[in-house]
């Protein structure tokens, strides 16, 4: 019944600057004040709370190509993290980051791959965050980071401002998604044309989730087990379920699904970093919407880390008896 204690670090990444809603860099204390830490620690694990990092905007920051906005500030940001996810990894501590809006996935992913460079990628949103900045139309850099991770995309993403420390470190075939709805054109050209692996919210319906994790772990891990990170994008969920969030759309995950996704993500064993993105405390249409969203995103981490719907989340081997 004994089950090895995880040791979990929690890095804050309260970055707002790679979308436009105000309120997302609140979502690192939103979800501590949901009480991720004690439910962890509850689990069993042995919490490292890292703090939050300290971003600053840095001046000046002019839009890219007239269309990019804070380039600079992003890139600093997440090479901030980068190094803080590179540091509690190989401390030896799965890394959650608390996000913060997606853009942090730059360093999040960055600094966990210097540190385990053959992960694989579980991308849980009901977007691909895939566009390079001659396709995106937002402007907004929380629709980009795979672009600048991949290695296959890099002749056609061009040099950003503050990314000159940004090496891509994956493979199209490194990469699966789940949960996707709101997919755009060049994003599904590059899905495609790129054979990237991708699970959509009509593939689950089609496939059920139990077959979809299967085909997940086959693709990532038929031939040899391997570190994941786990970016998990809120908004996956169904609007009803995580109202707090920037770009909510509807017909997403159920609670079920959720949990089962992450149930088999632990039961591998290798989950090594997490990211927990686009939880916005402003978003909410009343107090109890927002307390439900952090609430479900703690439930996430805490599947993650061994929560079960069966029960024996911490060992226990001996009754008590009568005296
Ligand atoms: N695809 C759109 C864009 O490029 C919207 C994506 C942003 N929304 C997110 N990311 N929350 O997952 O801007
Ligand atoms: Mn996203
Ligand atoms: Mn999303
Ligand atoms: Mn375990």
């Amino acid at each position: 019944l004994r089950r090895r204690a995880h040791s979990v670090a929690l890095v804050g990444a309260p970055l707002s600057r790679g979308q436009k809603r105000r309120g997302v860099d609140h979502g690192p204390a939103t979800l501590r004040a949901a009480g991720l830490v004690e439910r962890l620690a509850g689990l069993g694990c042995q919490v490292h709370d890292f703090g939050d990092l300290n971003f600053t905007q840095v001046p000046n920051d002019e839009l890219y190509n007239n269309l990019v906005l804070y380039p600079r500030s992003v890139g600093l940001a997440s090479q901030m993290l980068a190094d803080a996810v590179s540091r509690a990894v190989a401390a030896g501590h799965r890394c959650v980051t608390l996000g913060g809006d997606h853009s942090l996935a730059l360093g999040s992913v960055s600094g966990h791959a210097r540190q385990c460079p053959h992960l694989g990628v579980i991308w849980v949103d009901a977007h691909a965050d895939i566009n390079t900045p001659l396709t995106t139309q937002s402007g907004s850099l929380h629709g980009q980071p795979l672009s600048f991770l991949l290695r296959e995309l890099q002749d056609k993403v061009p040099q950003l401002p503050g990314f000159s420390w940004l090496k891509p470190c994956l493979s199209a075939s490194d990469i699966v998604y789940i949960g996707l709805r709101d997919v755009d054109p060049a994003e599904y050209y590059i899905l495609k044309n790129f054979d990237i692996q991708y699970f959509s919210m009509r593939d689950i319906d089609r496939l059920g989730i139990k077959k979809v994790m299967e085909r997940t772990f086959e693709r990532l891990m038929g031939r040899r087990q391997r570190p994941i990170h786990l970016s998990f994008d809120i908004d996956a969920f169904d609007p009803s379920l995580a109202p707090a969030t920037g770009t909510p759309v509807l017909g997403g995950l159920t609670y079920r699904e959720g949990m089962y996704i992450t149930e088999e993500i632990h039961n591998t064993g290798m989950l090594s970093a997490v990211d927990m993105v686009e939880v916005n405390p402003l978003l909410g249409a009343s107090q109890e919407a927002v307390k439900a969203t952090a609430h479900l995103a703690v439930d996430v981490i805490a599947t993650c880390f061994g929560q079960t719907r069966e029960g024996a989340h911490i060992a226990f081997d001996e009754l008590p008896t009568p005296s």
